[in-house]
């Protein structure tokens, strides 16, 4: 790895855990890590608040293994699928990091390629400033039309499940994976049993209040079509070995993706971009 990526002061090149090679980024607002494998996103946090992501004490940081917490990213498919692993590669496969840079207020960006996949070339864009801006590109180099779902399955840090309510998604249809039905609500979701929700057909920014940490954390996206809300609660907590039996309390995830109905079909020469900024109030 090149130390011309490495910015001193800013940026710096390190083994992580498992030994797993990791960005450590410092800006005047703000601190942050991403990992090669994966291109993961592990920490981010504001000074003088709590961390804005949550990363599990019992996650695997390991070649082929995905990594518990922080912003998984999910491609080129979303969920199980037979004989592959879920939710796509991208995020066990080791990424390159081509590009960082410092701009002229503070902010730290990096530059992520996916080494060669099916055709497509998939890059991700992470910007470290007093907030947390994620773009992930996807460009069809095949000559053969093409179906993806992408999604940024971002896992924050919260006080307790019991004190916060999500606000965003009134009125929008969901798909209920727990009850296995459709449904809406009309007033903010607030948690109390496992949740896994795919809200179909929104655009909607997506705040999560939590008066436990005295802060709100703000999800905006540009190019996506689907949020999920997802907390698995004590039993699905039980059955995850790199998920420790007691933090489900201690985290939330709201994913911003193109999922299901919304997944996306790329012409040959085509492109999405899918872009998260994650700030806090
Ligand atoms: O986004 C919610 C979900 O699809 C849940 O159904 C649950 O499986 C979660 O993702 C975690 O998936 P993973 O493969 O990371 O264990």
């Amino acid at each position: 790895m090149s130390d011309a990526l490495e910015i001193p002061g800013h940026l710096t090149l390190a083994p992580g855990n498992g030994g797993l090679l990791k960005a450590i980024v410092e800006t005047p607002w703000s601190h942050a890590e991403i990992y090669l494998h994966g291109a993961h996103v592990t920490h981010f946090q504001k000074i003088g608040e709590p961390p804005l992501l949550f990363m599990s004490a019992a996650s695997q940081f390991a070649e082929g293994s995905p990594i518990r917490g922080g912003v998984p990213i999910i491609f080129p498919w979303f969920g199980p699928r037979d004989g592959f692993p879920a939710h796509g590669y991208a995020r066990t496969s080791t990424w390159k990091l081509t590009e960082t840079c410092l701009l002229s207020n503070g902010a730290v960006t990096l530059r992520f390629t996916l080494p060669s996949t099916d055709g497509f070339q998939v890059e991700f864009l992470v910007t470290v400033a007093d907030s947390l801006l994620m773009e992930l590109s996807v460009a069809n180099r095949s000559t053969e039309v093409a179906q993806i779902e992408t999604c940024l399955h971002t896992y924050f840090q919260i006080s307790d499940i019991s004190a916060i309510s999500i606000t965003g998604l009134e009125g929008v249809t969901y798909l209920d994976k727990v009850a296995a039905l459709s449904h809406s609500e009309s007033c903010p979701i607030q948690i109390s049993s496992e949740v896994d929700r795919v809200y179909g057909d929104t655009r909607a920014t997506v705040d999560i209040l939590d008066p436990g940490f005295q802060r709100s954390i703000r999800v905006e996206k540009t190019g996506s079509d689907s949020t999920i809300v997802w907390n698995p609660w004590i039993e699905k907590s039980k059955r995850m070995a790199d998920f420790g039996d007691e933090e489900y309390p201690h985290m939330v995830c709201v994913e911003s993706g193109n999922v299901a109905g919304n997944a996306v079909t790329l012409a040959p020469g085509a492109s999405s971009v899918l872009g998260v900024r994650l700030s806090s109030f």
